[in-house]
């Protein structure tokens, strides 16, 4: 596919094209440069008008890129899918004011979908593919708040019945309703994409393009010309993430990538450019990514007009029109329309004069022509090499009447009166009785009748309905733990950080032979600084390319290796474009019908806090995998300072329900998280994905215990890695990842210095231990009668004495969250405040979480309760080098 390096078309007739360029010279000569631009411009509009787009600049003129010389006849029965259509239509309406009709304030939206109706349905008839042989079909990631529409056709469809549409945005109730916008986790047969957080359908249906490429250049599914659909709005386009990938999709050649961008003018307060051109704007920036972009502006009513604007008046009348005064003339009606584009030109006021003040209010723009709608899907299916953009012109609410079409409190508007109803349906000829108006009732023609018949039979054609989600099991074979026996056993007393001890893991699972094919290592360009660079060779990059250069450090055994059938996805400096691989590959196992097992790992403090939101979404979405947030621990990524050091995201991830984190001190917990981690993902079929946080600090792993406990207080969160000695512990230190280290030199200074005996516990998810207690604390308070429960955390403390000095690399309340079955014991200490820049022992100091801040916790907490001399507890603090005065880290 990826024959030549450069996209220049040939020169097919060198002579020919010297005549031109001679008559350039002679233009320049005799007329000078600015009338060779003259010409230049013309020729560019002439050329684009007659179906050969070309540009002086990224943007081509204010027409339809499809000439109407080039347009194909429409396949399908207008006239039935217009009626289909209008039924659609009114039903999402009806589901909309109804649901607010009877629960003021329930909300929804209408005036989205009456734009991108048409937009939606020539989709569904003619091009959205369910199935394509024995795969799943197209991906259509739909407008999120356009979702009445979806389920108004699924339930023309048959698919969902009246009492579904009922109980829209109703789920709670005795007969569970629809969700408000499109949710897997939620409706997991129905919604493939969560997209109504605006920007991530873009963004995730370039990187679900991508990956579709990836599974077939890597051979694990057959090529195929399966389509992944984005319907976009257009004040979405100003997402960051919206715009922000565009370019990887043109470098890869996405032909299987089309994006629908509605382009209604109207986002939710106003105009998208009121003082500019969204739809220009938005050509100028896909096409100079390298997008092929076909604009359809006007609809056929327009044809005959531009066809007798020969001297281009009436277009430049239009591309001087500012979106405000463009998106004015569907409000205002024919008056206007003619008074603001002929002003005082008479050529236009004479071009406009065959036709009446209706027919000119009543022009159509492109998007809401079916004609101009097929032939842009057409032309996009068929452009080989480049992912496709359409630009479709429509209108905020069409339909809506006079209080809701084009009006800027449109995208708001949820109700609608009988009067507007009743207009609604005279004006798309709803074939519904008027009671049914009156009471916004719905309306689904006879099974037998020519609309269901047809709409059934298009999509029989096309493999099924959509959107449809495939709930498929997930039941692959997974190692037992001992197929990590190289982490299981420690290191020997090398030092090695948690990273590396990761690292190890993943090779050892590239290695399986049910499993190492499946693995997908997702890294946003920091392999060597998470030591994996290796991997570079051994299993390759994806590059759809190939590689079409000699890497410089090729004489090296391990270089810089690219390839088409690569493994690992290098995604360069975008964390966000990472998180949309990772959510692609996560749900691999329902889109593709392959489970894949991905690892993103990145910059911790880049993962939670810079993308949450998508993460957010890969929840929803259900996606499994393990994300792995490296360089991690405020007090542990030494040197780096404010920006980089992480302390919170394990709080921020506790957010997510179905993220179970973990924040492990050990290469052996790595290993026994990991391996749960697939059984329950892979082997189980459990909708969860993993975060695992590592660190880069190097010292001597330990062998794991040979205690039954051990791997059960791992996954639920807590194990004890170090009894006393000495006698019963009077206190209980926690650690988690390298305040464990931390946590065990403490446990040495107290009783060197102070004789004062300590357990020690590895503390590897807190966000575990607080859903546990949760759980159990909620079953206590339901079953009043029957005797308490305890949760995980109370049961392996409550035999131990003492108070629980916690620390760890994050914020104070990671641990606070497991205060309430501690009966006041715990003490934590944490690291809340801007990080800084500095060595670990400094940074251990400044957050108070080293070992001398442990042990004078431990003491000072001893003291309160009167089990340590008050004014030796005072001392122990000078002696440690505690200075009381010094200012909160969180405060300074
Ligand atoms: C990230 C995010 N911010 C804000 C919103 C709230 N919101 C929902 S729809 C909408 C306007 C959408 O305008 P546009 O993309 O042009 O779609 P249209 O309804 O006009 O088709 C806004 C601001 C959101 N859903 N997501
Ligand atoms: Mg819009």
């Amino acid at each position: 596919m990826l024959k030549s390096k450069t996209d220049r078309p040939a020169d097919l007739n060198p002579a020919e094209t010297q005549e031109w360029l001679d008559a350039l010279d002679q233009v320049i000569e005799e007329g000078g440069p600015e009338r060779a631009r003259y010409l230049l411009e013309r020729l560019v509009v002439e050329a684009s008008k007659k179906g050969a787009p070309a540009t002086l600049s990224t943007k081509t003129p204010y027409v339809n890129t499809i000439p109407v010389e080039e347009q194909m006849p429409y396949p399908g029965d207008r006239e039935l899918e217009r009626r289909i259509k209008s039924l659609v239509r009114w039903n999402a309406v009806a589901m909309v004011v109804r649901a607010n009709k009877y629960d003021d304030g329930i909300g929804g939206h209408i005036s989205s979908f009456a734009s991108s109706a048409t937009l939606v349905e020539i989709g569904m008839n003619h091009f959205f593919r369910a199935r394509i042989g024995d795969q799943p079909g197209d991906l259509i990631y739909f407008q999120g708040h356009a979702s009445p529409g979806m389920y108004s056709r699924a339930f023309l469809e048959g698919r969902l019945s009246e009492q579904h549409l009922k109980n829209f945005r109703h789920e709670l109730r005795e007969a569970p309703g629809l969700s408000s916008y499109p949710h897997p986790w939620l409706m997991p047969d129905f919604w493939q994409f969560p997209t109504v957080s605006m920007g991530l359908g873009p963004i995730n249906s370039i990187y679900q393009a991508r990956f579709m490429r990836y599974l077939e250049n890597r051979g694990i599914l057959p090529p195929s010309d399966r389509r992944v659909w984005a319907f976009l709005g257009d004040g979405e386009m100003d997402e960051p993430e919206s715009r922000g990938a565009l370019q990887l999709a043109a470098n890869e050649r996405l032909d299987n990538l089309i994006f629908v961008i509605n382009c209604n003018l109207q986002r939710l307060d106003g105009p998208v450019r009121g003082n500019g051109n969204i739809l220009q704007e938005l050509e100028g920036q896909f096409r100079g990514a390298g997008w092929n972009v076909i604009k359809s502006v006007w609809g056929s009513e327009w044809d005959p007009i531009f066809a007798a604007d020969t001297t281009g008046a009436l277009l430049r009348r239009l591309e001087e029109c500012v979106d405000g005064e463009l998106h004015a003339m569907t409000v205002r009606g024919g008056a206007y329309v003619r008074e603001t584009l002929a002003g005082r030109d008479p050529e236009i006021r004479q071009l406009l004069a065959p036709y009446t003040d209706e027919q000119l209010g009543g022009l159509r723009p492109g998007g809401h022509d079916p004609v101009k709608v097929y032939n842009a899907y057409l032309r996009a299916t068929q452009s080989p090499g480049q992912p496709t953009v359409i630009l479709a012109k429509t209108v905020k609410g069409y339909g809506m009447g006079e209080t809701g079409e084009g009006r800027y409190t449109t995208h708001q508007q949820k109700k609608m009166n009988e009067q507007e109803l009743m207009r609604l349906r005279e004006r798309f000829r709803i074939p519904i009785p008027e009671d049914t108006v009156s009471t916004v009732s719905f309306y689904r023609p006879p099974e037998d009748s020519p609309e269901i018949e047809y709409l059934k039979e298009r999509r029989k054609a096309l493999g099924g309905s959509l959107p449809a989600r495939l709930n498929t099991t997930v039941n692959l074979p997974v190692p037992e733990l001992s197929e990590f026996a190289e982490s299981l056993h420690g290191s020997g007393g090398r030092p090695v950080s948690t990273t590396m001890a990761f690292v190890a893991i993943l090779k050892t699972l590239l290695k399986n032979k049910e499993l190492g094919k499946r693995v997908v290592p997702i890294i946003p360009d920091e392999a060597r600084t998470f030591g994996m660079e290796s991997l570079f060779r051994q299993i390759s990059i994806y590059s759809p390319a190939g590689q079409l250069y000699k890497p410089v450090d090729s004489e090296q055994f391990l270089y810089y290796k690219e390839a088409r059938d690569g493994q690992i996805l290098e995604e360069g400096i975008t964390e966000a474009g990472g998180l949309a691989d990772f959510t692609a590959a996560s749900t691999a196992y329902s889109n593709y019908g392959q489970p894949m097992i991905p690892f993103f790992i990145y910059y911790s403090m880049f993962g939670f806090q810079r993308v949450g939101d998508a993460i957010w979404a890969l929840g929803d979405s259900r996606g499994r995998g393990f994300l792995l947030g490296a360089t991690a621990g405020r007090t542990t990524l030494n040197g780096e300072g404010l920006q980089h050091e992480d302390g919170h995201s394990h709080v921020l991830a506790s957010t997510v329900p179905n993220c179970i984190t973990y924040d492990p001190a050990y290469a052996y917990e790595i290993a026994v998280i990991i391996r749960e981690g697939l059984r329950r993902m892979y082997g189980n079929n459990e909708d969860v994905f993993y975060y695992l946080t590592l660190g880069n600090e190097n010292f001597a792993q330990p062998t794991i215990p040979d205690d039954p406990e051990t791997i059960d207080g791992i996954l639920k969160g807590i194990h004890r890695v170090s009894k006393s000695e000495q006698g019963p512990a009077r206190v209980q230190l926690w650690g988690s990842a390298s305040m464990l280290n931390e946590a065990l030199r403490a446990q040495r200074l107290l009783w060197e210095r102070f004789q004062i005996p300590a357990d020690v516990w590895s503390v590897t998810s807190y966000n575990q231990l607080r859903r546990d207690g949760l759980s159990v604390e909620r079953w206590n308070r339901l079953h009043p009668a029957e005797p308490a429960r305890k949760p995980f955390v109370q049961q392996v403390m409550e035999g131990t004495q003492g108070p629980i000095i916690a620390a760890s690399d994050y914020m104070k309340v990671l641990a606070d969250q497991v205060a309430p079955w501690l009966s006041g014991r715990l003490v934590a200490l944490g690291t809340d405040g801007f990080g800084r820049s500095d060595s670990r022992p400094y940074l251990r100091r400044f957050f108070e979480v080293d070992a001398e801040s442990i042990a004078s916790a431990a003491l000072s907490q001893l003291a309160r309760w009167g089990q340590f001399d008050s004014q030796k507890a005072r001392q122990a603090l000078v002696d440690l080098g505690i200075d009381p005065d010094k200012k909160e880290a969180s405060k300074i």
